[in-house]
């Protein structure tokens, strides 16, 4: 017998992936995660034997529940599934499926929709921070069409602004988990910071690239990444996330200057494939990048003027603006706010179907969304 759980697929910004409700799935961490990589098909290359998408970005699932933080609607588990290893990470954020949720919690009754626009709390529970989206809802319906284009997603869906607050080292412990703005590992200069991301920024030119390489070229670059991965082990240990074999983060970024007309050209791996684009919260850190005098970034970022700024990062596919607010002095600035435009769809609904003897459908989560 195959075990049905309930599911909606959702496009998330550039992402793509099963949407849960937590009480859905087994409350048992172990057991959860050997579900989840049976439902997505891990580890298997093509991940023929499940409905993910054969890609990190299609290989993602959100799991729903109640808020356990009092000043948020509902909660958001956000789970990266690896495509060829048996390795369920839950410990990012993803901004992308993130766009999904509001959606996803109104439609299933954790908040009333308002007639226009339903501000929705998100406990990002990853993280332990909160992210507020403003979903479109007029008639008190979830809209998912609309006038919106985002890079990386062909076509135009409703707009849904994503306002992130108090990342600066959600999972490292401070923006810059060692104090200093540059720190050099196997003779790279490399900025270590987590602005709601852990990345590690190192100027392309260092690694004897352009920056401006496709995707599919630095996939094909096997001496970079490897390079890359021996830095990014590294700088796990120097950013307080200890031993990141088996994790998904730090994020590994190359900077250039601009070619058009952003404030920093980007590519990354997330952290041994390419994006097609860009994280979000990535973007975020890399956005705050731009404005702490001595990073990597400093020197080859076109940064705007005023203390909201609209900071476009080019990547692969076009740009991703991000509009960060911030105090203080100009060198040592506080980043007060970011918000970015995502857009999300709701593909699919039904029931994933998973071997029984993977699990039985007993012992389901009657609680809240927990890593
Ligand atoms: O940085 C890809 C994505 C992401 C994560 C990744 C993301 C974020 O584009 O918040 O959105 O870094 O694996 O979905």
């Amino acid at each position: 017998m195959q075990t049905s759980i309930p599911c909606v697929l959702m496009r998330g910004g550039t992402s793509k992936g099963p949407f849960f409700l937590a009480s859905d799935l087994p409350s048992d961490p172990a057991v959860r995660d050997r579900v989840l990589l049976a439902a997505m098909g891990s580890p298997d290359n093509r991940q023929i034997d499940g409905v993910g998408g054969a890609d990190p970005l299609t290989s993602k699932v959100a799991i729903v529940g109640p808020p356990t933080r009092a000043d948020c609607d509902v909660d958001y588990l956000f789970a990266q599934v690896v495509v060829d290893e048996a390795v369920v990470d839950v410990s990012p954020n993803c901004g992308n499926m993130l766009a999904g949720i509001g959606g996803f919690a109104i439609e299933h009754g954790f908040i009333a929709a308002e007639d226009g626009e339903t501000v929705v709390r998100i406990h990002m529970v990853n993280s332990g921070d909160r992210a507020i989206a403003r979903i479109p809802t007029p008639g008190r319906e979830v809209e998912y069409e609309g006038d919106a284009r985002i890079d990386g997603v062909p076509g135009t869906s409703a707009p849904i602004m994503i306002d992130v607050e108090d990342t600066a080292g959600s999972f490292c412990g401070a923006l810059l988990p060692t104090g200093n703005p540059v720190d050099v590992i196997d003779g790279i200069e490399c900025t270590l910071m987590d602005n709601g991301m852990p990345v590690v920024a190192m100027r392309a030119a260092d690694l004897d690239r352009t920056g401006y390489e496709t995707r599919d070229e630095l996939n094909a670059d096997t001496e970079l990444k490897e390079r890359i991965e021996s830095i990014r082990l590294k700088a796990g240990h120097l950013m307080n996330l200890g031993d990141v074999t088996d994790m998904v983060t730090p994020k590994m970024f190359l900077l250039a200057k601009p070619k058009d007309g952003g404030a920093l050209c980007t590519r990354s791996f997330i952290p041994k494939v390419a994006h097609a684009s860009v994280g979000v919260l990535a973007a975020v850190t890399i956005a705050t990048a731009c404005v702490i005098p001595g990073t990597t970034a400093d020197g080859l970022a076109t940064v705007p003027e005023g203390s909201r700024k609209m900071i476009k990062l080019e990547h692969p596919t076009g740009d991703f603006a991000v509009e960060i607010e911030i105090s203080g002095p100009v060198d040592d600035p506080k980043i007060e706010r970011a918000a970015l435009l995502r857009t999300a769809r709701k593909l699919f609904e039904g029931k994933i179907l998973i071997p029984g003897r993977v699990w039985d459908g007993k012992g389901a989560a009657l609680e809240s969304a927990t890593a």
